[in-house]
């Protein structure tokens, strides 16, 4: 036997997630090859996928491809097909267009289509029935994120012998917010197929539980909810991390060193720069941000000549109407704000819509003065970790969303409520003119929180606890 789950029901445990964690590439001559898409998930699991016998159970991300299993880099990776009308009900319908918007404080409206419910069932049960047959007798089996809800039920009916943990990354809303979903009931279901449920945050699993209890009728105790046939569920927080070795590591290499000398001479030098760093999504606070900082400017609070705002957006979901709406609020916005208050050759704002490589961001990150990290609502936010975790000199500021789920941990930050411009405005301020004493205390609490909180520990933490 080799030690790859490549036959079927072998794999001691697998992952079940919306994308495989590769992305093909197309080389010139036509010929296509798998690359690792970089992502803390990953690094957090490989080490026990391999011990573990393990698979990872995922869309390929292109459409109607019916690829039979494969390793890649040591990984068996075991691809779910989707075709193009369940790209466009499952994932960009119900997924990012219902359930998104629903489960972040409905920033955007949340559209209710019964046809994108049809196919989102349709979709979990295919992913089930993979799984159901990678995965060997009494395996674990960890269903990620809120595009697999209703996995867990669906696989505990095909497979009983299974353990099943499931981990949302995003937020679990309050009770009048969820209620508006047609399909509310299905989905708490769903969820209590698993053993264990992770959250981000304490007050997602107690809605959860409250949910269930109200509207399931199950009795509850605490973090654990009693199911008629005697199973007991926990519901509780799984604070998720990154890889912080690995960015420091990255932050302190020469090549680092010599990039972030380029990135400050290339920006004119300034005496303070301003960074943030998002998918381009409505719910990052992106046009905030940018709008009290451009008022800092036009009042003269901020000088034009010493400053600059980096914002980097990576392009996200450009099929959904309302990421294709933000997008023309953002370019409008830097426009204006640029042909109004830049002089020639000194953009007030930089704005690079690009997805750039870690070495790059780990450079952006060392040479950003104050990083603004101000979400109307985030699971957690790995951006103010990733910052955090690159600052290794204890230099530099970070300004903090209170909606982020980070701020649980980053307490050191400067905490903004992203609603309040004028607020904002203060905390942009005092963090960039803090003193280098008080900049270091608050940064050194910080490190101290994200180096012993890493991706490895969460992973292990939540897979002990389901074991
Ligand atoms: P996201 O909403 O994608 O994740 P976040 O946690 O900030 O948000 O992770 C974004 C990742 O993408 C970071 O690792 C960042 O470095 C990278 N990234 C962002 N912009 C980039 C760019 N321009 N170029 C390259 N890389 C870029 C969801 C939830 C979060 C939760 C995570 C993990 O919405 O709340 O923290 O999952 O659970």
């Amino acid at each position: 036997m080799t030690d790859l789950a490549t036959e079927l029901g072998t794999a001691e445990l697998v992952i079940v997630a919306n994308r495989l964690p590769v992305d093909e590439v197309t080389a010139p001559d036509g010929s296509s090859t798998w690359r690792r898409s970089p992502g803390g998930l990953v690094t957090a699991l490989e080490p026990v996928l391999r011990q573990h016998h393990g698979a990872w159970v995922g869309w390929p991300g292109g459409v109607d491809q019916e690829i039979e299993p494969f390793v890649s880099d040591g990984l068996t990776l075991v691809p779910v097909p989707l075709s193009a009308e369940e790209v466009e009900e499952f994932y960009e319908g119900f997924s990012n267009a219902t359930l998104w918007p629903l489960y972040h404080d409905v920033v955007a409206t949340p559209a209710f289509h019964r046809e994108w419910w049809e196919s989102y069932v349709e979709v979990n049960r295919r992913f089930t029935e993979k799984a159901a047959e990678v995965a060997a007798p009494g395996a674990t089996v960890w269903v990620q994120d809120y595009q697999l809800q209703l996995v867990p039920r669906m696989l505990r009916d095909l497979r009983p012998d299974l353990k099943i943990g499931f981990y949302l990354h995003i937020p679990f809303p309050p009770v009048e917010l969820f209620l508006q979903l047609p399909w509310r009931r299905e989905i708490l279901e769903g969820l209590l197929g698993a053993d264990l449920i992770g959250f981000q945050l304490p007050g997602g699993a107690a809605n959860f539980v409250r949910l269930v209890h109200e509207r399931v009728g199950h009795e509850t105790r605490g973090d654990r909810v009693f199911l008629p046939d005697g199973r007991i569920v926990r519901a509780a927080a799984y604070p998720i991390s990154i890889d912080t070795e690995e960015f420091e590591t990255l932050a302190r290499s020469e090549a680092t060193e010599k990039r972030v000398a380029e990135i400050r001479e290339s920006l004119g030098n300034p005496r303070t720069v301003f960074l943030g760093v998002d998918r381009l999504d409505y719910t990052k606070g992106i046009t905030a941000r940018l709008r009290a900082y451009s008022e800092l400017i036009a009042s003269g609070d901020l000088d034009v000549e010493e400053c600059v705002f980096v914002q980097v957006a990576t392009p996200s979901r450009e099929r959904v109407e309302q990421y294709r709406r933000l997008r023309d609020e953002i370019d409008m916005l830097v426009g204006r704000v640029n042909g109004d208050y830049g002089p020639l050759g000194r953009p007030v704002i930089d704005y690079q819509h690009v997805s750039f490589p870690r070495e790059e961001m780990a450079a952006l990150y060392r040479a950003a003065d104050v990083m603004v990290v101000t979400p109307l609502r985030d699971g957690m936010n790995l951006v103010a970790k990733e910052y955090v975790a690159c600052k290794f000199d204890d230099e530099g500021a970070l300004v903090l969303s209170e909606f982020a789920g980070a701020a649980h941990e980053l307490r050191q930050a400067w905490m903004v409520n992203p609603y309040d411009i004028n607020g904002m405005k203060n905390a942009l301020l005092e963090a960039s003119r803090a003193t280098p004493e008080d900049r270091r205390r608050r940064m050194r609490a910080m490190r101290a929180q994200v180096k012993e909180h890493d991706v490895a520990r969460w992973a292990a933490t939540f897979l002990g606890d389901l074991g």
